[in-house]
């Protein structure tokens, strides 16, 4: 939880005017700065409901980052194959959705060495300061390569995990396999009763190593991955999908490929891009903040073997989010491979993890925040206020809402993870509540703003 406090805006603007690099954006200003310096390979980024930034690295450590500052405290190091030369190690990460009650972290890393690992599935407690209790909820195969492995929540509370072939081309289309798939979990690591093939956690099949997952709207899942020389592919996740590889690249536009989907409907891109660009870890950006990026996805781009490609796109998505309408390319002038992003979703902030400057990649790095400070100035974070509560949370359709104090002042607002506000109000009792019966399942921040101060929860609609 976090209370914010009105400030001097002028102040703010001028001291950034002076440090920070800006970057144009339509009509928007956004000023970068390095958030958090030295860390050696950050594979996974990540807003948690703690309001941190959270961050894997690929060598074995997560960092817990102060947003506000960047300063950090390393909650757990684990010893993961790390050949210096392939792609295993730490890599995803998520949290509970109902993370005040079960403040639980998942994690996936690579252990052993060479080519012949264990990739492990895990939870771990957040007791306050570290990551304990390791409970390990699924094991699957590790290699050199193709590990997969990036992790998202879904709004009915089970989890995708991405699950790489190793370089086995043949896994990918082989159900009796957990490599080369997207696979589904409940959050206690059992099989949910409603996925697509019976008894099985795979949920789509015929992936060759996806390593971006993100929720968009209408209930979309996205996901990002890799081609082999040809083909990276942008996708929408559907139950039981085959995507084709190892025998369809990209698009069915060969004659081969167009026989092969025909008899077995494979499940085409949105986008593809030739030659390899290496697409990575993505977001779905909706926020006020940078209005030129609302409705969009936007995707780390490591840059391929050659490392000449490295960017973050934004996909600028049709309304319904079923189709990219344009690509829009930052920050290449880096020459930095960027492995992952992420929105602080008060301020809209932009969040980047960059990777070295070749393929697999190499430390020190910098995660750099890139931040509408003209949108961002009139808030900043101080430690204690008022209890606000909230529940039954997770909510089936009425939230009751507690607040100890009224003023003619006090306004409410509900704002979705993405930053659009769905409901509002003024606060005139202590108690009351607001109807979530027709909003979409998902996380959403509740925002009391009481004279100068403003405090925040988060919730979960089922
Ligand atoms: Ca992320
Ligand atoms: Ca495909
Ligand atoms: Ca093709």
């Amino acid at each position: 939880m976090r209370f914010y406090h009105l400030f001097s805006a002028a102040a703010l603007l001028s001291a950034t005017t002076l440090w920070g690099q800006t970057w144009t954006v339509g009509n928007t200003t956004l000023t970068e700065s390095d958030l958090v310096t030295g860390v050696n390979l950050p594979w996974e980024l990540l807003w948690g409901p703690d309001d941190h930034l959270w961050c894997t690295t690929r060598p074995g450590e997560v960092l817990r980052i102060d947003p506000s500052n960047g300063s950090y405290t390393t909650v757990l190091s684990l010893n993961v194959m790390n050949n210096g030369n392939g792609e295993p190690g730490l890599l995803g990460m998520a949290m509970h959705p109902d993370w005040a009650n079960t403040p639980k972290v998942y994690l996936v890393y690579c252990t052993g060495s060479g080519w012949n690992g264990e990739e492990r599935l895990s939870a771990f407690d957040w007791n306050g300061s570290a990551l304990v209790n390791e409970e390990v909820l699924l094991t699957l195969g590790a290699g050199g390569i193709h590990n997969g492995s990036r992790l998202l929540v879904l709004p009915d509370h089970t989890l995708l995990m991405t699950a790489g072939d190793l370089g086995t081309s043949s896994n990918a289309p082989n159900l009796n396999s957990l490599q080369g798939k997207i696979l589904r979990l409940n959050l206690d690591g059992s099989i949910p009763a409603d996925n697509p093939f019976p008894d099985s956690y795979v949920y789509t099949y015929g992936n060759r190593n996806t390593q971006g997952l993100a929720l968009g709207p209408n209930g979309l899942i996205y996901a990002s991955e890799h081609g082999q020389n040809s083909d990276d592919e942008f996708n929408i996740v559907t139950a039981g999908g085959n995507y084709g590889w190892p025998d369809v690249q990209g698009f069915c536009n060969t004659l081969g490929e167009q026989a092969f989907c025909a008899a077995n409907d494979v499940t085409e891109p949105l986008m593809a891009w030739t030659p390899c660009v290496a697409v990575n870890g993505i977001e779905y950006y909706d926020h006020p903040a940078i209005p030129e990026w609302q409705n969009s996805v936007l995707m780390a781009v490591l840059g391929g073997l050659s490392g000449a490609y490295e960017r973050l796109s934004v996909l600028h998505l049709n309304a319904d989010g079923t189709s990219i309408e344009s690509e829009e390319q930052f920050f290449s002038s880096f020459n930095q491979r960027v492995r992952d992003v992420a929105v602080n979703p008060y301020t809209g902030a932009v969040y980047v993890a960059f990777n070295g400057v070749s393929y697999p990649g190499s430390g020190p790095n910098i995660i750099k925040e890139f931040k509408n400070e003209a949108f961002a100035s009139n808030v900043e974070w101080v430690p204690e206020g008022p209890q606000l509560t909230a529940f039954p949370n997770p909510n089936f359709g009425m939230l009751t809402v507690q607040f100890p104090s009224t003023s003619s002042t006090s306004r409410w607002e509900v704002v979705s993870f993405s930053g659009k506000r769905v409901a509002a109000g003024t606060v005139q009792k202590t108690e009351w509540t607001i109807n979530t019966s027709a909003w979409s399942a998902g996380p959403y921040f509740l925002r009391i703003t009481d004279g100068n101060r403003t405090q925040t929860l988060t919730f979960t609609v089922q």
